[in-house]
């Protein structure tokens, strides 16, 4: 058991990286032990038949996030892109033309100087790119911690029309900003957890913070409808971070017997503070969703998914956001959501792919109820990879 040894070491040692610098050695050290049996493989190795194999469905899917827990002292390095897509507008259920908001749709700024009483900006289509960089790390087996930062990437095309009314186009124009996310960590506990020789099941709790480490306060130049092109604070949608710090609590349970896996998890994000510092928080956000996936081969998986979520308007308002345009009033954010997911995961068995994880998930939205005008998510990708340090 002399494994134990470096283990002590790790749980003495806070710091993750001395602890991933530790694991890598002790595991190369006890390769064979099957007491370093991960998370996706420590259910195999009590029938002797898959020591040291890793199961591709050992994970949900990897648009999921805190679906499993490691073992004491086990680190898992992760990477995630996620692309979303937007294209197009809606009120509610119904589509709508950017020619129908700029002649309907009241501005909210209308009695401040140059604002004219419609919108005269509307945004076409964004596109979002996420990097995700995880760590997840076992401080005993009934407690992950895990700590998550993405780095992000926003574009957004709009059309300008001409003047305080019409349907005469003036011109288009694009914004983007990038940048640090929200970082957030916390915790995955253990409250349940059964199995069998062939089946396992497992109930946990999450609960993580995320900080306002993501700027709130990015900028770009627009094209008003008077033909100038100031270069202003961007719309809540062009932010990076959400300027308040946050709470994440959910739930997750998951179960399996033989190759068919099965789970469902509730996610929430409430924000802790009334408003940030430019004088408003995001809406609260609810998630809840359900998988089913088959393993093939101990190597590959598919899933399908189920997410719905609901997400709540913005409270406040950033005095330093003001236009004609959907995307700064506070009230046309939020709505609810349902997306259908196909996933798969792959994970190498042996030699230098051993316990090396791909995962790729693709969404598309069957249902949106949007408070709008407010642009509408066509699909969403997430591609990931995952390494759980000295697994094999
Ligand atoms: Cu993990």
């Amino acid at each position: 058991m002399f494994h134990c040894i470096p283990a002590r070491m790790c749980r003495t040692g806070a710091a993750l990286a001395a602890a991933a610098a530790i694991q890598t050695i002790s595991f190369s050290a006890v390769a064979d032990s099957p007491m370093l049996a991960g998370p996706s493989h420590h259910m195999v190795y009590e029938d002797g038949a898959f020591k040291h194999a890793p199961r591709a469905d050992g994970h949900g899917p990897i648009g999921v996030m805190g679906d499993h827990r490691h073992h004491r002292d086990e680190l898992m390095l992760s990477y995630r892109y996620m692309n979303m897509w937007m294209d197009g507008n809606q009120i509610g259920t119904d589509d709508v033309s950017p020619q129908e908001i700029v002649t309907t749709v009241p501005n909210r700024f209308f009695g401040q100087p140059m604002q004219p009483p419609t919108l005269r900006v509307v945004p076409t289509d964004m596109n979002m790119n996420m990097h995700m960089f995880g760590a997840m790390y076992g401080l005993t087996d009934q407690v992950t911690l895990s700590a998550m930062l993405p780095y992000i990437e926003k574009d957004m095309n709009h059309i300008t029309f001409k003047g305080p009314m019409g349907t005469t186009e003036l011109g288009r124009f694009n914004t983007n900003s990038d940048g640090v996310g929200d970082l957030s960590f916390g915790g995955i506990i253990g409250l349940y957890d059964s199995k069998t020789e062939n089946s396992e099941q497992h109930l946990n709790l999450l609960v993580s913070l995320s900080a306002p480490t993501g700027s709130i306060t990015q900028e770009g130049r627009i094209l008003t409808p008077m033909g100038t092109t100031p270069v202003v604070r961007l719309p809540y949608a062009m932010q990076l971070g959400s300027g308040t710090w946050d709470i994440l609590p959910g739930i997750v349970y998951t179960a399996r017997t033989g190759n068919v896996s099965f789970g469902a998890q509730y996610r929430g994000n409430f924000r802790l503070e009334d408003e940030n510092d430019e004088g408003y928080r995001l809406g609260n956000l609810n998630q809840v969703t359900g998988w089913a996936a088959y393993q093939w081969a101990p190597w590959v998986s598919s899933s399908f998914r189920v997410a719905y979520q609901n997400l709540g308007e913005i409270e406040g308002i950033d005095p330093n956001i003001v236009g004609p345009v959907q995307t700064a009033n506070p009230d046309y954010y939020g709505g609810d959501r349902v997306d259908l997911l196909l996933g798969v995961n792959l994970i190498g068995q042996r030699g230098v792919t051993c316990g090396h994880r791909l995962a790729a998930e693709v969404g598309v939205p069957v249902y949106q109820d949007l408070n709008g005008p407010q642009m509408e998510t066509d699909y969403t990708v997430t591609v990931g990879w995952q390494k759980t340090l000295g697994d094999c």
